[in-house]
Parts: C-alpha cells; sequence; structure tokens
C-alpha cells in the first residue's frame, strides 16, 4: 500500500526565481541540476543507466546485489528503511528482501517526484513482508517526518544510493551528511553510495555517450524552461558539453551557445543575451576516493562500518554508522 504525504504544490514562481537567478549570475551562469529532473529528463536518466558508457548504476546495484547479506548482517534489528530519492526502486530490491528474510521491514521512499515514487510502489510493492509509505518531500523534511513517526526502538536505515551526493559540491555535501545525521539517533545507518575516480576518458564518455542521450537528458532543461516558464530558448542553438574539472574532482555539464542569442524566459520576468561559446553549467557529478568517503564520514558523526568497491567500474556502497 502506498500513501502519499503530499505538500501543497510548489509554486512555478519557485522554479522561476531559480531560472532567473542562474541565468543572471555573474561570470559563469548556471541553472539548478535538480531541475534537470522532470518527467521527461527522469525517462531520460533511467535511459542513460542502459547505456554502456555509463557503468554507474549498474555498478551501484551489482554491489547491492552481491553483499545485501552482508550489509544487513551489520545492521541493528529491528530496522526501518528510508530512502532518499526513491529512483524507480530497482537496487533497493535487494536491501528489502535481505532484510524481510529477517524482520517485517518498512520501507519510507522520499521523493519530490510523483512519477518516481508511483515507478518506485509498482517495482517493490509485492515484496512480502514489506510495507511502503512514500513520502513526497524533499529529502530533509521527508526525512525528518519518518524520524518523528517511528518508536524508539526501531533503528533507521536511510539509503542514499547512485551518487546523488556527488551533485552537491563537497563542502555543500558534507553539510548534508551533518543535518542529515542530525535527524538520526545513535546506531542508525546511513547507506551511501559514491562514484569513485577513474580515468578521464572513462568519465567523460559516460557523461558524453555516442547514442547522445546525455545531449537529450542536458538539454531537456532549456526545454522544460520553455514548457513551463513559457521561454522561448533555441534548443539547436545549445551544444551539450561534458567537462572534467580536475581540480574540483569533477564532471560538470554544460550546455554552450553556438551563436550570439537572446533568450526571453516570460515566467522569470528577464531576457539575457548570451555569446557565441558561452555556457550555461548545468550539473556536478563528483568522484571520490574511498579514503575521502571515510573522513568525509567521520567529521560528520558517522563510522565507516563497511566499503564495497565495484571491481568493474570504481564506485563504493559506503556503510555508515552513527557515533
Ligand atoms: C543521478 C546525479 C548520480 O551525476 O552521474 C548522469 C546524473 N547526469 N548523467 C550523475 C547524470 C548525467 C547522475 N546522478
Amino acid at each position: 500500500m502506498l500513501t502519499y504525504q503530499t505538500l501543497p504544490v510548489r509554486h512555478v514562481s519557485e522554479f522561476a526565481a531559480a531560472v532567473r537567478d542562474g541565468l543572471l549570475k555573474p561570470g559563469q551562469r548556471e541553472l539548478p541540476s535538480k531541475y534537470l529532473y522532470d518527467e521527461v529528463g527522469s525517462a531520460l536518466f533511467e535511459t542513460i543507466c542502459l547505456l554502456p558508457e555509463y557503468g554507474l548504476t549498474r555498478a551501484d546495484a551489482r554491489l547491492l546485489q552481491e553483499h545485501a547479506t552482508e550489509i544487513v548482517d551489520r545492521l541493528p534489528l529491528p530496522i526501518h528503511v528510508a530512502e532518499l530519492g526513491s529512483g524507480s526502486g530497482k537496487k533497493t530490491r535487494w536491501i528489502l528482501e535481505a532484510l524481510s528474510r529477517r524482520q517485517k521491514t518498512y520501507y519510507f521512499p522520499i521523493e519530490i517526484s510523483p512519477s518516481a515514487l508511483a515507478a518506485c510502489e509498482k517495482e517493490l510493492g509485492q515484496i512480502d513482508l514489506v510495507s511502503i509509505v512514500g513520502y513526497e518531500q524533499p529529502y530533509l523534511e521527508g526525512l525528518r517526518a519518518v524520524a518523528q513517526g517511528r518508536d524508539d526502538h526501531n533503528h533507521l536505515l536511510v539509503l542514499f544510493l547512485g551518487s546523488t551526493i556527488g551533485n552537491f559540491d563537497r563542502a555543500a555535501g558534507e553539510e548534508f551528511l551533518s543535518e542529515l545525521r542530525e535527524i538520526l539517533q545513535t546506531g542508525d545507518a546511513l547507506l551511501l553510495g559514491t562514484d569513485l575516480e577513474k580515468s578521464v576518458e572513462m568519465q567523460l564518455r559516460a557523461y558524453d555517450d555516442a547514442a547522445g542521450v546525455t545531449a537529450a537528458f542536458n538539454r531537456n532543461l532549456l526545454a522544460r524552461i520553455n514548457r513551463e516558464l513559457g521561454a522561448d530558448f533555441d534548443l539547436g542553438g545549445f551544444e551539450h558539453e561534458a567537462r572534467w574539472n580536475a581540480e574540483e574532482r569533477r564532471i560538470e555539464m554544460h550546455l554552450r551557445s553556438m551563436k550570439r542569442q537572446s533568450v526571453q524566459i516570460r515566467a522569470s520576468n528577464v531576457r539575457v543575451m548570451l555569446n557565441e561559446g558561452e555556457t550555461i553549467w548545468t550539473e556536478s557529478s563528483h568522484k571520490y576516493r574511498p579514503a575521502e568517503v571515510v573522513e568525509m564520514a567521520e567529521r560528520t558523526g558517522f563510522r565507516c562500518e563497511g566499503q564495497w568497491i565495484d571491481a568493474q567500474w570504481p564506485f563504493a556502497q559506503n556503510l555508515l554508522i552513527t557515533g
């Protein structure tokens, strides 16, 4: 059974203001990456996960499939499971099945996209001994609601998979972990998926695939702004670019304006002039070193209880326990 704890519909104005601020930013213009994931963007991302160049999701799933029992064996029981960004829920199955062999399990996917929540229910709704309650909220708000609703003898396992943390820059990622820690109690756990550094060629190909799916995913952000904010971006006037920022150790996605052009965004009440060659920065994917994750955990009130690294695609599952 799935019940939605629905918030009032977020206003168009929040999106319009974020687009306005990002496009008017002096120096590098940018758009917040969270807006890449509308219904079309989420479907394109699901397709990215199938691409041979993008090994991240398969590595994430493989680690969970191979080590679910071992991971679950290190958890205090009974335990409820909350997931930040349920996605389609496919990878989560391995953890929920392993847990449900030991206990009746409650699973709380927290996700702002109603379509992703629905997909998750469809994927995971029929596992015996698992009850699903979806929270249609931002991550930490949803997690607070889950934490408040539990009784004291139940621990909480938070899943933050797929290297979603990589969207944050390092300082913000650490701040996020600290805030998350504050919501948890001693002995609660966080299973954190982190994509690891690999060869620059491999990383660039993962974000600039031959079939152009990632390019479509990136351009869809402009299409979405056109659709929802009454803008007139000429999508053909922008080129997808994946860039390795060696100093920050992250892949950046940009949209490069191929010509000098002006764009009007009606709901943002703004017109911007883009120079030929100028870019709009749309997403960052930070890459980590295994030891760095352990240190980050320790600085934010966790200890790393286990780290599993995929042999084919450098990616780590990190089991962090609150101290
Ligand atoms: C969903 C944020 C983990 O950074 O690899 C994939 C998003 N963007 N290809 C990532 C993404 C372009 C993905 N995350």
